[in-house]
């Protein structure tokens, strides 16, 4: 899983050396590196105080080590690949190996050292978003700080005043580097592990991307048409399932550092937002919930008892932001004949396909679609194609998960008699009131 690169070159030692007078250049520690694209296990910490780690969708979190009573942490911004599911690949920019960068975990009360070396071919800065420290270490490019030249590294130091969700993202050059993926999550547990407890904890940050089909850049000047909408830099059906044992008190943590809102919904259960970037939410202030809009710039988070077993969808609601590239210029055909129209068609276009005059419905229908792009709706199920893409995955909910195991447990098996089914008999005429007649029986007019 992990690579050690070594960092530790002389370009580096002067940067560091340069900039921070407090810290001895032979100090800096190494800087992991992930070359995978699937959740890595929970990363239990082994020194400083204890806590029960999160797990990030197709990511992983930062290992650190204790430097007398100082976590450090070591973060390289640098162009990454990274896949968004099987069979697109797309030029992104990230932190030590990923896109978006490795989940930052730490405890309340903690102090921080964050060492950051840029390897990008322009500047950056890391921006603390939602954590309270001092302005000077906000990473605001010019404002509070200079910018971190290419080969330079700098060093963060902060005391996690409170526990909570964050994110980091450069404030340099930002619309370019933000649409290049350049972000990731901050999760900061509390001092007391009586508070809030869970047994599962998820986390993942939302981005979105214009890649046109068949290219493998983002338009990182697009405001409003975005076509790739994932979280964690992934779509489905590459997005990680959230696998979770029957009775576990679930825990989900969502950033969303894409250009809108995304409605944010689970199937069979309702939850309680109970923190956002801004701390945590008194009980009393919780309403239950089964779709939590999370803003631009923001992060919500949120606790369910999974009590009900099965494989439930979760996913954004804006049903665009559920599908991949291509297809949204298509014409609504629904009620055109098919007959007239492949006719008219034929005339125009001799190899053209009428397509859609009944729905969209593309699980019996192969296009050909262009190189590194992904179909607009995919994914199959044990009943047949899902037809999703985007951000969709899904939380499988089974009796017989041991703790900490995140694997995928495959399909759910149903009990028998619970799926909804076909009948065949005749259906009966209901009752219903024609024109004109007099009121039914028991209506109240
Ligand atoms: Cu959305």
């Amino acid at each position: 899983m992990f690579s050690r690169r070594g960092f530790l070159g002389t370009a580096a030692l002067a940067g560091a050396s340069a900039i921070s007078g407090r810290v001895q250049a032979a100090s800096i520690p190494e800087a992991p590196t992930m070359d995978k694209v699937v959740m890595q296990p929970p990363l239990h910490p082994t020194s400083g105080p204890d806590y029960r780690p999160v797990v990030t969708l197709n990511g992983w979190s930062l290992p650190f080590r204790m430097n007398g009573d100082w976590k450090e942490f070591h973060l390289v911004a640098e162009p990454v690949v990274r896949e968004f599911a099987e069979g697109m690949k797309v030029n992104l920019w990230g932190y030590n190996g990923q896109s978006p960068g490795p989940t930052i975990e730490t405890v309340e009360g903690d102090k921080l050292r964050i060492f950051v070396t840029n390897r990008l071919p322009e500047y950056t800065t890391v921006h603390w978003h939602g954590m309270i420290i001092p302005s000077g270490m906000d990473g605001v490019g010019g404002l509070t700080q200079p910018h971190i030249q290419p080969g330079k590294t700098f060093v963060y130091e902060f005391e996690m005043k409170k526990s909570g969700t964050f994110m980091y993202h450069p404030h340099s050059d930002e619309m370019v580097q933000m649409a290049m993926g350049m972000m990731g999550m901050v999760v900061v547990h509390p001092r007391d592990q009586s508070f809030r407890p869970v047994d599962r904890d998820f986390v993942f940050v939302m981005s979105t991307y214009r890649v046109d089909p068949g290219t493998y850049l983002p338009h990182v000047n697009e405001m409003t048409d975005f076509n790739m909408w994932t979280w964690n830099a992934r779509v489905f059906p590459g997005i990680d399932p959230l696998p979770v044992r029957l009775g576990d008190k679930v825990r989900v943590r969502i950033g969303n550092l894409s250009m809108t809102n995304h409605p944010i919904h689970l199937h069979g259960h309702s939850f309680a937002v109970t923190c956002t970037d801004g701390g945590w939410i008194p009980e009393s202030a919780q309403i239950p919930e089964t779709t939590t809009d999370v803003p631009v710039g923001a992060v919500r988070v949120f606790d369910v008892l999974a009590d009900n077993p099965g494989d439930w969808a979760f996913h954004c609601h804006k049903s665009h932001h559920t599908m991949n590239a291509m297809g949204h210029d298509v014409r609504n055909l629904i009620g055109v004949s098919r007959k007239d129209l492949a006719k008219a068609v034929g005339k125009l276009a001799p190899d053209g396909m009428a397509m859609g005059s009944t729905g969209m419905a593309m699980g019996n229908m192969e296009m050909p679609t262009p190189d590194n792009t992904l179909p607009m709706m995919t994914g199959t199920g044990q009943f047949g194609p899902i037809e999703m893409g985007g951000m969709f995955t899904v939380m499988k909910i089974r009796e017989d998960l041991a703790r900490d195991d995140y694997r995928d447990p495959g399909p759910y098996k149903f009990p028998q008699g619970t799926v909804a089914y076909e009948v065949t008999a005749p259906a009966a005429e209901p009752a219903r009131q024609k024109p004109g007649s007099p009121p039914m029986k028991n209506m109240k007019m």
